[in-house]
């Protein structure tokens, strides 16, 4: 068994941030396969696919779970430096993939992901990781935005971020609204660093965060989250999302989520 390398210098730090930054993680020559697959995807939706604006307008689109039947999003999503870069994060040799996801902003797209944390979308503890990845150049004021530290404080309701068919079980009221941040970012200590494609930004499930507005161009880019490998069901009071009753419908409480759905991967 070999030991796991040392956790590479980052500023800002996952642990104490909530919030790190990793320059190019992801080569050109991916990139461009990257970019290639999400065209294939957009053509090919699958059930977890939705356009989150609103209709008649160039589109912010998203689509899950690729990595099933995309040779390229499974690469990236089961070998080399990203699965790798989770592992060193949590310390273990193996991390559980739960999701692979795209965000496809058309020229001239408009439509925002509001600020929000990923813990609450998903019946889960402890924290995960999302790994988030621009593939174009984000356009001005479009890239992601991060609440340092916010990782240690409440978790608020998710957010519905689709215009048309819903990604939440229910609007049902549960938690605490998310703050109004743009309103005041330098007292959430917002952290947006300028980032170009194949450059990382991850973020602990916790942390606070929102990206997108208006694109002045084509803008790609992906989500990849992953748990520790002793990540445990916790069933929620709130409303998650909807593909939880897809994936595992009969999830119990405190049960381990590594299986065939969100497997186990070996960094
Ligand atoms: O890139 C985006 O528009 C949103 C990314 C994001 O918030 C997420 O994956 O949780």
């Amino acid at each position: 068994m070999t030991a796991m390398p040392a956790p590479a210098p980052m500023d800002p730090n996952i642990t104490d941030d909530g919030v790190a930054l990793v320059r190019r993680l992801v080569d050109a020559g991916q990139i461009e396969r990257l970019k290639a697959a999400i065209e294939a995807c957009r053509q090919t939706p699958g059930p977890s696919f939705r356009t989150l604006s609103p209709p008649g307008q160039p589109v912010l689109q998203s689509d899950l779970f690729r990595w099933r039947d995309n040779a390229e999003f499974r690469a990236l999503a089961t070998e080399g430096a990203v699965p790798r870069l989770a592992a060193e994060i949590f310390g273990t040799q193996d991390v559980v993939l739960m999701e692979d996801q795209f965000f496809y902003s058309a020229e001239g797209a408009s439509t925002p992901s509001p600020w929000h944390q990923d813990h609450p979308y998903h019946p889960l503890e402890p924290w995960f990781l999302t790994i988030w990845i621009p593939l174009d150049a984000p356009p001005a004021g479009t890239g992601l935005r991060a609440a340092a530290g916010s990782h240690r404080g409440e978790i608020y309701a998710p957010v519905e971020f689709s215009a048309g068919k819903k990604t939440l079980q229910s609007d049902a009221a549960v938690l605490r609204k998310v703050p109004d941040i743009d309103a005041d970012p330098a007292s959430f200590g917002v952290f947006a660093p300028d980032v170009d494609p194949g450059d990382a930004m991850v973020l602990d499930s916790r942390t606070l965060h929102a990206a997108g507005g208006l694109c002045t161009g084509v803008f790609r880019r992906l989500s990849l989250r992953y748990a520790h490998p002793d990540t445990r069901y916790r069933l929620r009071p709130w409303p998650v999302a909807t593909f939880w009753a897809e994936h595992h419908p009969e999830a119990h409480e405190g049960e381990r989520i590594a299986g065939p759905a969100f497997p186990l991967i070996t960094a």
